[in-house]
C-alpha cells in the first residue's frame, strides 16, 4: 500500500536523517517511524489524527534541534539580553503550515505525505488550533514572537497553559452558544513538557519579621498554599533563520497529588481536593476581551504564571553566573498590558528576601528590568484588585506594594508640593469605595520605558488616562505601533497572492515587508491588475464555499465582500454595519430595480459570554440576513453571514478573501487594532474612522486609496462635552430613522417588538459610541465604495497600491522598535546603546 516507503527497521541504512533531514525521503522516512515506534501504528490502519500527530513530531524535531542550538550559541554570548514577554494570553492558531513555511519544507513534506496517499492539505485542515487568547492582545503578543525569532533576537514568551481556552462558539437560533473548548483532546504534539524543570508558587498565609544573622531586619513569608508549576515548551522558529526561541506555557499541579495521610484513613474526596485546587489554576481562559474581571481565581492566575516566569528566568541567571543584582542586565522583561504587573513587587521580593539586597538596588534592578505596554482607553479595562483579596492572597507582596507607594508618594510630593490631588490620583491605592491597587499605576512606577500601541493610542494615554505620569516621567513614554507577522497572514494564508508577489517583486518580501513598494510601478500595468483580481476571486471562491458548507447560506463570489471581523463590542460598532445595510435593504425594498452594487456582508467575532448587548448584536446581524437574503425583491443582491467561531485559523480564510475591511470604530476607542493591517495586507480596502492604527494606515497608503468617514477623537469629545443627542439625530435623518424603526418594529424578530428594544433605546437615548453620529458619513462612504466597485481596474489599482505600502506594519518593525526604543537588544540578545 505503501510502495515507496522503506519500513522503519531499515531506515539506518537507508541513509536518510529521519530527525533532521529535510527532504522529502527523510521526511517521510520520520512520519513513518513516529507512527511506528511512538504511536504504535501501521500506516495502513493509521487514522488522519495518527498521521498529523506523525507529522507534528517529525516537524517538532527539526524545530528543537535549531532551538537547542539557538540555546547553546546564547550560552556561548554571556553578556546578552534576552527578552521575556509575560502575558496572560497567547493566540498561536494553528502551527504546522507555519512551521513548514518557516523551516522552508512546506514542498518537502506535501512530496513526504504524498508518498503515503496522504494530503498534506488534510493534515493542516485537520489540526485543531490553542485559543489560549481572546482576540488582539493575544494575537500581537503571538506575531511578536515570530518576529523576535525571524530578527534573531533570543526571547521566551511566558504565560498560562490554559486546559481550556477561549470558547468554541455556535450560531443557534441566530443566538451565540459557548461550547468549551478542546484544544488537547486528541493530543498536542507541539509541546514538549518538562517536569524536571517545575517550580513552585505560594499563596496565602502570612508575613513574620526576623533578624539575620549579620543583625539585618529581614521579612519572611509564611505561604498557606503551595502549587506547582510545570513548564510547557512550545519551539518558535524565525522564518529561514536557525534561531529558534521558546514559549514556556505555565500547568498548575499539586505539589503532592495525593494526601497520603488523607487517603490512609479512607477519605479519597479530600485527598484528591488538593489537586483539583490547585489545577483549578490554569484551568480556563477568562473570555473577556478589554475588560477585566476580578475574580480571584484571576488574580490567582496572574500571580502564578508570574512567579513560575521570573524563577525560571532567576535561575537560568544564577545558574550561567549572573548575580542577582545585574539580573537587568540578561533581562528584558515586557508586561504585555497589566495582567503580569505583579511581577514588579515578585521580582522585588525575590530580591530583598532570598537575595538579601537592599531596597534601593532591588529597585533599580527591577525598573531597568520592565517595560509595560498599554493595550486599551476603555475605563473599565484598568484593571484593579481590592486590597483585602490582594493582601490575603499575597501578603508579602501587598507589603511590598505599600512601601512602593509610601516612596512614590514621597517623590510626588517632593516634585509637587501640596499637590495632595495628584498624589491620589497617582496613588498604587485607589482609597474611595472599596481600597483597591491600581495595576497600571503600580506597572508604570515599576517600568523603565511605558508605551502605546498607535500613535493615536500613545498620544490619548500621555493626554489623557496617564498625563500625570507624563509631567513626572516624561522621558519613559514612547509610542510603538503594533504590526502583524506577513509569514503567517500571507505567504501561509494566501499562497496565491505570495507567488504572485514573489514573482513581481522577488521573494525577499516576507522578510522586508518594504520591498513590497517594486509592486507600485505594476498598478498601472492592466495584465498585472487582471492577475491581481484572478488571485483575489479564487480566494473569494474558496470563502463562498466554506460559507456554504458552515452556514448554509449561497453567496457569489463575483459580489464586494464586504468584512468586519473581530470581538464584538459596541466600540467595534458592528451595529453602524447592521445600520447600512439595512438603510441598503430598505431602499432596495423601496425600489426592486434599484441598481446596487451586490455585496456579501461577512461578520466574525465572539462576544464575552457575559456582555449582553453584544450577544444582542449578534442576534441583530443574523437576523438581519434572515430577513435580507431570500427576499426576493432582494434578488440575491445583499447576502449577510455571520460567520461562526471566528479564530486564527479562519481568519487565514477569511482575510485573503476580503475586498472592504471595516475598521469603524469610534475614533478614539480603538487602540490600534491589528485586523487592519492583516486585511489591507491582503488587497482590501479599508473603509474606517481616524482611530487606532487607522490613521498610519491611511498615511501609509495614501488618503485617496482609503475610505474615511466619521468623526474625530477631538470631535468626539468635543460633541460629548457639548451634550450629544442622538435622538435629535435619529429625528432629523428620515433614513436613519426608517432604519431604527424598521429594527424597533419587529419585524427582525419574528413580530417581536422587545427583542431589540434595549438596543434601540440604548442607541436613541445615550449612544456612548456615537453610532447614530457617524451614520449619515458612513453611508455617504458606502455609497463612494459602490461607486469605485463599478470601475475594476480602479479598485484594483487601489488594492494593490495598499498591498505596496503596507511595509510599515510589518511586526518585524514593530518588534525593532521595541529592541530600540524599549529593550536595547540586538541580535543574539547583543546590548544596545542605551542598554543598562
Ligand atoms: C487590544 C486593543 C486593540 C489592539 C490590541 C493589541 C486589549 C486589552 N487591547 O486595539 O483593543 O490592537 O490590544 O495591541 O485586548
Amino acid at each position: 500500500m505503501f510502495p515507496s516507503v522503506s519500513a522503519p527497521e531499515v531506515s539506518s541504512e537507508s541513509g536518510h536523517d529521519v530527525r533532521t533531514g529535510l527532504d522529502a525521503a527523510s521526511l517521510s522516512q520520520a512520519v513513518c517511524d513516529y507512527l511506528y515506534y511512538f504511536q504504535g501504528r501501521h500506516p495502513a490502519t493509521a487514522s488522519r489524527n495518527d498521521f498529523y500527530l506523525a507529522t507534528a513530531y517529525a516537524v517538532r524535531d527539526r524545530l528543537f534541534q535549531r532551538g537547542v542550538q539557538s540555546l547553546d550559541a546564547l550560552l556561548h554570548r554571556p553578556d546578552g539580553r534576552t527578552v521575556a514577554y509575560l502575558s496572560a494570553e497567547f493566540l498561536m492558531g494553528p502551527q504546522l503550515a507555519a512551521n513548514l513555511v518557516n523551516l522552508g519544507i512546506h514542498d518537502a513534506m506535501r512530496e513526504a505525505l504524498w508518498r503515503m496517499d496522504i494530503r498534506l492539505e488534510d493534515m493542516i485542515e485537520h489540526e485543531v488550533e490553542p485559543g489560549l487568547g481572546n482576540g488582539g492582545l493575544g494575537r500581537l503578543a503571538a506575531c511578536y514572537l515570530d518576529s523576535l525569532a525571524t530578527l534573531e533576537i533570543p526571547a521566551i514568551g511566558y504565560g498560562i497553559r490554559y486546559e481550556f481556552g477561549i470558547f468554541s462558539q455556535q450560531i443557534r437560533d441566530g443566538w451565540q452558544v459557548e461550547l468549551t473548548d478542546k484544544w488537547l483532546h486528541l493530543g498536542y504534539p507541539w509541546e514538549l513538557a518538562r517536569p524536571e524543570r517545575a517550580v513552585a508558587v505560594r499563596f496565602g498565609g502570612y508575613t513574620e519579621p526576623y533578624t539575620d544573622e549579620d543583625g539585618r531586619y529581614r521579612v519572611r513569608w509564611i505561604p498557606g498554599e503551595i502549587v506547582k508549576g510545570v513548564p510547557h515548551d512550545t519551539p518558535i522558529l524565525g522564518y529561514r533563520v536557525k534561531t529558534c526561541n521558546l514559549l514556556r506555557l505555565w500547568r498548575a499541579e499539586a505539589v503532592q497529588t495525593f494526601d497520603f495521610s488523607a487517603f490512609n484513613i479512607g477519605d479519597y474526596a479530600r485527598a484528591v481536593e488538593e489537586q483539583v485546587t490547585s489545577e483549578t489554576i490554569s484551568k480556563v481562559l477568562y473570555p473577556n476581551d478589554a475588560s477585566p474581571q476580578g475574580k480571584a481565581l484571576r488574580l490567582k492566575q496572574q500571580y502564578f504564571f508570574v512567579a513560575c516566569a521570573i524563577q525560571d528566568m532567576l535561575r537560568a541567571h544564577l545558574r550561567f553566573g549572573g548575580r542577582p543584582e545585574t539580573f537587568h542586565k540578561r533581562w528584558a522583561a515586557q508586561l504585555n498590558d497589566t495582567h503580569p504587573t505583579v511581577a514588579v513587587p515578585e521580582l522585588m521580593r525575590l530580591l530583598l528576601d532570598d537575595h538579601g539586597l537592599e531596597w534601593e538596588e532591588a529597585w533599580d534592578v527591577t525598573q531597568k528590568t520592565f517595560g509595560y505596554t498599554n493595550h486599551t482607553l476603555l475605563p473599565e479595562a484598568l484593571e484593579t484588585w481590592p486590597i483585602d483579596l490582594f493582601g490575603a492572597l499575597l501578603p508579602r507582596h501587598l507589603e511590598i506594594v505599600f512601601e512602593i507607594n509610601r516612596r512614590l508618594c514621597d517623590g510626588i510630593r517632593r516634585v509637587y508640593p501640596g499637590d495632595e490631588d495628584r498624589v491620589r490620583r497617582m496613588s498604587l491605592i485607589e482609597e474611595q469605595g472599596r481600597r483597591s491597587l491600581r495595576m497600571a499605576n503600580l506597572a508604570c512606577v515599576g517600568s523603565h520605558a511605558i508605551n502605546g500601541v498607535a500613535a493615536l493610542h500613545t498620544e490619548l494615554l500621555k493626554s489623557q488616562v496617564l498625563s500625570d505620569w507624563v509631567a513626572m516621567f516624561p522621558e519613559r513614554f514612547c509610542n510603538v505601533t503594533n504590526g502583524v507577522t506577513p509569514r503567517r497572514f500571507v505567504v501561509v494564508a494566501n499562497p496565491g497572492l505570495s507567488g504572485l508577489l514573489d514573482r513581481t517583486t522577488g521573494d525577499d518580501w516576507p522578510v522586508h515587508l518594504d520591498a513590497l513598494r517594486r509592486l507600485e510601478p505594476h498598478a498601472e500595468d492592466a495584465e498585472f491588475r487582471r492577475r491581481w483580481r484572478e488571485v483575489k476571486r479564487e480566494n473569494k471562491r474558496q470563502l463562498a464555499a466554506v460559507i456554504r458548507d458552515r452556514t448554509g447560506i449561497a453567496v457569489d463570489p463575483d459580489s464586494l465582500f464586504d468584512i468586519q471581523v473581530k470581538r464584538i463590542h459596541e466600540y467595534k460598532r458592528q451595529h453602524l454595519n447592521v445600520l447600512h445595510i439595512l438603510t441598503l435593504y430598505r431602499r432596495l425594498k423601496q425600489n426592486p430595480d434599484l441598481d446596487v452594487v451586490p455585496r456579501t456582508f461577512v461578520f466574525g467575532g465572539k462576544a464575552a459570554p457575559g456582555y449582553h448587548v453584544a450577544k444582542l448584536i449578534i442576534k441583530l446581524i443574523t437576523a438581519t440576513g434572515d430577513l435580507v437574503n431570500d427576499d426576493p425583491d432582494v434578488r440575491g443582491r445583499l447576502k449577510v453571514v455571520f460567520f461562526p467561531n471566528f479564530s486564527v485559523k479562519n481568519g487565514e480564510m477569511i482575510y485573503p478573501a476580503a475586498d472592504l475591511s471595516e475598521q469603524i470604530s469610534t475614533a478614539g476607542q480603538e487602540a490600534s487594532g491589528t485586523g487592519n493591517m492583516k486585511f489591507s495586507l491582503n488587497g482590501a480596502l479599508t473603509i474606517g474612522t481616524l482611530d487606532g492604527a487607522n490613521i498610519e494606515i491611511r498615511d501609509e497608503v495614501g488618503a485617496d486609496n482609503f475610505f474615511l468617514f466619521g468623526l474625530t477623537a477631538d470631535e468626539v469629545r468635543s460633541a460629548k462635552a457639548g451634550g450629544y443627542h442622538p435622538r435629535g439625530v435619529y429625528e432629523q435623518n428620515e433614513e436613519l430613522r426608517a432604519v431604527v424603526d424598521l429594527i424597533a418594529s419587529g419585524a427582525l424578530a419574528g413580530g417581536d417588538a422587545a427583542l431589540f428594544r434595549s438596543l434601540v433605546d440604548g442607541l436613541l437615548w445615550h449612544d456612548p459610541f456615537m453610532v447614530l453620529a457617524d451614520y449619515q458619513s458612513y453611508v455617504d462612504c458606502q455609497t463612494r465604495v459602490a461607486a469605485l466597485w463599478r470601475d475594476p481596474d480602479a479598485w484594483s489599482r487601489m488594492s494593490i497600491l495598499n498591498v505596496a505600502r503596507m511595509g510599515k506594519f510589518s511586526s518585524d518593525r514593530s518588534i525593532r522598535d521595541y529592541c530600540e526604543r524599549v529593550w536595547h537588544v540586538g541580535p543574539l540578545g547583543v546590548p544596545t546603546e542605551g542598554a543598562p
